[in-house]
């Protein structure tokens, strides 16, 4: 069987090459080899084989990587799963992913799917998937409510990441520290992925906290949230960021104004870049050359991007193939390209800058949430006769979800408000609302349709509330 070139690049780095660290311990590039070999052993001793689906809830640590790595050795389709998700969440993934297996810290969210913990024993290699095989199947929020699954090839990351790769001038001999969850396409892919395609070195963190970067990190990816939350000490001790080749944001917009703020304290002008799991990275600014703040960047190799009556789209061997399981032949234009469903607009230096969505979507900390699915969750209250969602502009986390209500009379505010706030705990964290206002009707246009846009600028919403 032919290896995919991602396997054969990552299998020729040298075995003495320090990889990854993890609690104070390093891992060379031979040690991650025999990790992923034994976890591919195991996971076949369980039963799984290569073209099966393995879902895979787990935070950032070495079972999540021995996962991983399992995976990839056997040839088996990873469905990362989002580590903060409950019950209700994750039971649509399983019902479309249908993983012959979940590797999980908690099987309670599975009660009918087989469960085990994170692997770890010696056997030998497995087997390996093809360079067109499907490696990963991510699953987005929906603007319908339901997540869609989003089959990513071999082909896709390699393309992805070699282009990213040398506009970034990305080398082996890099160290990026990765705070990011790696269960998203920015931490998973570009994070963990495109570190081990490089031959270059990650310090892996649990999360992100606003400290000093360890002393060897050259590298560093993050959403707009991180660079809020550490520039008060970008501004207090610069110095602690000395050793940063490369500071890159994306996921959701980084203000002009943060970027200018990180910049005058440290120096550097953090690299915004573009993409979406659907399609990976579509455009970024350059290392080298002018990066703009506000701005996007152009076009990666490979990628054609084109504005269309305000809606950014593209065509390119990144951009995935379809949904899966439920195709949705709208998401692509008659001539191939994916519709984004963001709002842009190209500069006059062809730099590409993210206006708005076009899309009902809100983004906290960037983390995708449908304001439909919370609607359908909050649905549920006794005393909702209808609600609608949308996100408000947060200082710390770009947006929050916020809903107006309409009550249906039959409890009093206060019995509604805590029926609602108890229905939100089914949703992860970031996904409840912050805010709630009761209305008397919900904006929707002529034909009755909801005018999410519309919530956020009619809507009065009292201060926030603990969620
Ligand atoms: C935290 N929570 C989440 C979550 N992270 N819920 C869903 N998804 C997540 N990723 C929940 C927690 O369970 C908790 O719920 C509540 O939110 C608060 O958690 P916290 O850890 O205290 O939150 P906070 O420190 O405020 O975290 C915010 C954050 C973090 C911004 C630091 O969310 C984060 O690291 N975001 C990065 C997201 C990311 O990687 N996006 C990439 C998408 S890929 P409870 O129940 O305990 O209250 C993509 C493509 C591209 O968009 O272009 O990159
Ligand atoms: P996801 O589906 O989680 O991959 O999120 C993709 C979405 O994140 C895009 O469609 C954009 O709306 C948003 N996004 C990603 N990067 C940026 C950026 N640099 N600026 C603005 N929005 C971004």
């Amino acid at each position: 069987m032919v290896r995919p070139a991602f396997l054969s690049r990552f299998l020729a780095h040298a075995p003495s090459r320090l990889a990854l660290r993890w609690e104070g311990v390093d891992h060379t590039y031979g040690d991650l080899r025999a990790l992923g070999e034994a976890t591919a052993g195991w996971l076949a001793e369980v039963g799984v084989r290569p073209g099966d689906r393995v879902a895979i809830q787990l935070e950032n640590g070495l079972d999540l990587v021995a996962a991983h790595l399992g995976c990839m050795a056997l040839g088996a389709v990873r469905v990362p799963m989002n580590a903060h998700y409950r019950a209700a969440e994750v039971a649509p993934i399983v019902e479309d992913a249908a993983p012959v297996l979940v590797l999980t810290g908690t099987p309670e969210l599975y009660p009918h799917t087989r469960t085990a913990p994170a692997p770890g024993r010696a056997a030998p290699l497995g087997h390996w998937a093809g360079p067109d095989d499907i490696t990963a199947l991510l699953f987005t929020s929906g603007t319908t409510g339901r997540p869609k699954g989003v089959p990513q090839t071999w082909a896709m990351w390699t393309h992805n990441l070699d282009a990213l790769h040398a506009r970034w001038h990305l080398a082996p001999d890099d160290v990026l520290w990765l705070t990011l969850p790696c269960f998203h396409t920015h931490g998973l892919v570009l994070g963990l992925h495109g570190a081990l395609l490089r031959g270059a070195r990650v310090l892996l963190s649990e999360r992100f906290d606003p400290i000093p970067p360890p002393p060897e990190a050259t590298h560093f990816y993050g959403v707009p949230t991180y660079y809020r939350r550490w520039l008060p000490l970008m501004q207090e001790s610069p110095a602690a960021f000395r050793g940063f080749r490369l500071m890159v944001s994306g996921s959701d917009g980084l203000s002009a104004e943060v970027n200018d703020a990180v910049l005058a304290a440290t120096g550097k002008r953090v690299l915004e870049r573009y993409g979406m799991t659907e399609t990976v990275m579509i455009t970024s600014n350059p290392y080298e050359g002018e990066r703009k703040a506000g701005t996007v960047g152009t076009p990666l190799e490979g990628n054609e991007v084109r504005v269309v009556e305000g809606e950014v789209q593209v065509r390119g061997p990144s951009v995935f193939g379809g949904y899966w399981p439920r195709p949705d032949p709208s998401a692509f234009t008659a001539d191939g390209f994916f519709r984004t469903g963001d709002a842009g607009e190209w500069d006059e230096d062809g730099y590409l800058r993210i206006v708005g969505r076009k899309k009902d979507l809100v983004i906290v900390g960037g983390v995708n949430v449908s304001p439909a699915e919370v609607e359908h969750v909050l649905a549920q209250a006794a005393g909702v006769r209808e609600v609608g969602v949308c996100g408000l502009p947060d200082a710390d986390l770009n947006e929050v979800v916020a809903a107006a209500v309409v009550l249906d009379g039959s409890c009093s505010v206060e019995q509604t408000l805590a029926a609602l706030r108890e229905a939100a705990r089914g949703l992860s964290g970031l996904k409840r609302p912050r805010r709630y206002a009761v209305v008397e009707a919900l904006p929707r246009n002529a034909l009755g349709k909801l005018q999410r846009a519309r919530i956020a600028v009619e809507v009065v919403f009292p201060p926030p509330s603990p969620s």
